[in-house]
């Protein structure tokens, strides 16, 4: 069967299935490997952060990766749609298309349109709905409607938070390592995976923080104290497959105990990682106490905090992160007393819209920099590169060192995922971040006096603080973003080298729609499901203001010799499109050092210049908004 072949066999599972009735066809009916699923009822909200629904949506992909061959998985994905709870089942079947070797190449459609409703406001599709019923005979282009007002100081930021793409980022980023992942199982194994988990989060909490300063406001506060009066927030989003909003949190309210977990629980399970922390030292399942280390510290603990299946010790470390959404997201329903749903926090392809979410993951990424800060700051010889000096970077646009951003319009077809009764496109345009295109160049003198390999690592961060005062560098790493990560040979002597911001390691570079998979635009054994984990390229670099705001461009060559986990001349694995945050499929993690290298100890230098080594430059760079652009 050709590829072609495969991907349109699977592509109807993923229609309309905001439309599904209730009706489960009797056990007795179901294929055998399908008996135990189907207790998650439709209509629920499903959430991957919840360990009842996260253990039968593992019990389903584990099945489904076990399918003998593709017919036989597009036989059971039959049946577990018409099975199983709606978001399990895209869930499930996400995970297994991406991992089954015999996929290689189908790609299942991007998940804003299997779930418009979990992207597009309520009212938005309303409106769709009423235009649709008006002009049954016509396309129907419906403008997105704003979710909030500027009485909220935070609704500045709802054009990034609510951004359809990096919310997908995050769905998607959560299917390539699924926190129930069993290798012995799936027979594969996710490198670095806890380290990982720290690592995209952090990244996430950067940007944020990168584009609240870009607006004017300060940085987030973490949500340490878990008695404290939360801030409300609404979604405008109703939930398809019951008719019921996702759950809007007025401000005030503060997290309460739930049946299954209390607020005490999550004290002390944070209590137990400091310790642990403190101690240098972890107890596993068996009591037995593991040190921790530079070595494997941060991947034990990110498994620990999350916590996936990969934790030493769950029963004594308990699952900090992933309750943490469950409690946020049930706060206005605790009891479930309203049969209310939960609110966005309970799931990866909503929950970044809610403030909350980075505040929350915030408080996590203070418990890893507290491992971070015990360890030593990195010396001069581990920061450098012999040999090797970096003589300028800058960034090349319109005007050299100014990148200009701005708000452009983009549409998404709603009607794969709805059913408005017609074979007419439904569409909403709305508008999202995007910058000009721009391209490093970057001097290097190789005075080794033979060839090397190099790591160029690229990392942007804000030069001022939300009060104008110069950033202290322990301070500025915390903002820093990754831009890019790339192998580059330098000849002996000078070097320019020359890198386009579409090339960006953290980037995705391909995303196709419903449609174009539908019609088999790039559609080819090459393609592949783990190929669209990546950030969204619109996204790079933050926003910026409209003065031009100031941020350093960082640049450090490192030894690629020293980087480089497979060897000197090895092939790229596969997908290693956006390897930054996304690994690369069935390969180790492409880079020795600590992800966020050198940013992610501790810097002791009282000033940058200080802490730069030969083999490092800084530039200040100006980024520029330029607001909405006419069509
Ligand atoms: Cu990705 Cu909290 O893990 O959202």
């Amino acid at each position: 069967m050709t590829v072609k072949e495969k991907q349109s066999r699977l592509l109807p599972l993923f229609k309309h299935l905001t439309s599904l009735t209730r009706d489960q066809p009797p056990v007795s009916q179901r294929d055998d490997r399908l008996k135990d699923v189907g207790h998650l009822p439709r209509g629920t909200l499903f959430s991957l952060f919840h360990s009842k629904h996260l253990e039968e949506a593992t019990h389903l992909y584990e099945i489904l990766y076990g399918a003998k061959d593709f017919d036989d998985l597009i036989h059971l994905l039959e049946q577990a749609r018409d099975t199983v709870n709606e978001g399990m089942f895209v869930y499930a079947a996400t995970v297994a298309v991406l991992h089954r070797d015999d996929c290689r190449g189908v790609t299942v459609p991007p998940i804003e349109e299997v779930f418009p409703d979990r992207f597009i406001p309520a009212e938005t599709i309303r409106h769709a709905d009423k235009e649709v019923t008006a002009h049954p005979d016509k396309d129907i282009v419906v403008e997105f409607e704003e979710t909030g007002n500027i009485l909220d100081p935070e609704y500045r930021l709802a054009y990034y938070r609510e951004d359809v793409s990096i919310n997908r980022h995050h769905w998607h980023w959560h299917i390539v390592y699924p926190a129930t992942w069993r290798p012995e199982v799936m027979h594969k194994e996710k490198d670095r995976k806890g380290e990982l988990f720290y690592y995209m989060h952090q990244q996430m909490c950067a940007r944020y923080d990168c584009e609240r300063l870009s607006n004017g406001m300060h940085r987030m506060y973490p949500f340490n104290n878990f008695h404290e009066d939360l801030e409300g927030y609404s979604p405008h989003l109703t939930s398809l497959i019951s008719g019921l909003n996702y759950g809007t949190r007025p401000d005030g309210l503060k997290l309460h105990d739930l049946h299954d977990v209390t607020i005490q629980d999550r004290e002390r399970w944070r209590e137990r990682i400091h310790n642990a922390i403190d101690l240098k030292m972890v107890h596993d399942h068996d009591g037995k106490e593991i040190a921790i280390h530079e070595e494997n510290g941060i991947d034990i603990l990110g498994a620990l905090v999350e916590s996936s299946y990969e934790s030493v010790n769950q029963g004594f470390y308990g699952s900090l992160h992933n309750w943490g959404h469950v409690l946020t997201a049930r706060a206005h329903d605790p009891e479930g007393k309203f049969y209310e749903n939960p609110g966005v926090m309970s799931d990866t392809s909503t929950s970044l819209r809610d403030p909350i979410f980075y505040r929350w993951h915030r408080t996590l990424d203070n418990l890893f920099q507290e491992y971070k800060e015990s360890l030593s700051p990195y010396t001069k010889e581990e920061l450098s590169f012999p040999g090797i000096e970096v003589l300028s970077a800058s960034v090349k646009t319109k005007t050299n060192n100014v990148i200009t951003t701005s708000m452009v319009e983009s549409e998404l077809e709603l009607s794969h995922g709805i059913n408005f009764g017609t074979d007419h496109s439904v569409k909403v345009k709305y508008h999202h971040p995007d910058h000009e295109p721009f391209s490093y160049h970057i001097n290097v003198s190789n005075n080794s006096g033979s060839p090397k390999h190099a790591t160029v690592r690229i990392f942007l961060a804000p030069k001022y603080d939300e009060l104008g005062n110069l950033l202290h560098p322990n301070e500025q790493r915390r903002f820093c973003i990754e831009l890019d990560k790339f192998h580059k040979e330098l000849n002996a002597g000078k070097t320019e080298i020359t890198r386009n911001s579409v090339d960006s390691s953290v980037t995705i570079s391909t995303l196709r729609t419903f449609n174009e998979l539908n019609d088999g635009v790039g559609v080819s054994e090459n393609a592949d499901e783990y190929c669209s984990c990546g950030w969204p390229k619109n996204m790079l670099i933050p926003r910026g203001n409209h003065k031009g705001m100031v941020f350093e461009l960082f640049v450090m060559l490192t030894d690629w010799e020293h980087d480089n986990v497979s060897g000197k001349g090895q092939e790229s694995p596969m997908c290693d499109d956006a390897v930054s945050y996304c690994g690369a499929k069935d390969s180790k993690y492409p880079d020795k050092k600590h992800m966020g290298f050198p940013f992610d100890r501790r810097i002791d230098a009282p000033d940058i210049e200080e802490f730069l080594t030969p083999n490092m430059t800084l530039t200040d760079i100006k980024i520029k908004f330029e607001g909405k652009k006419p069509k």
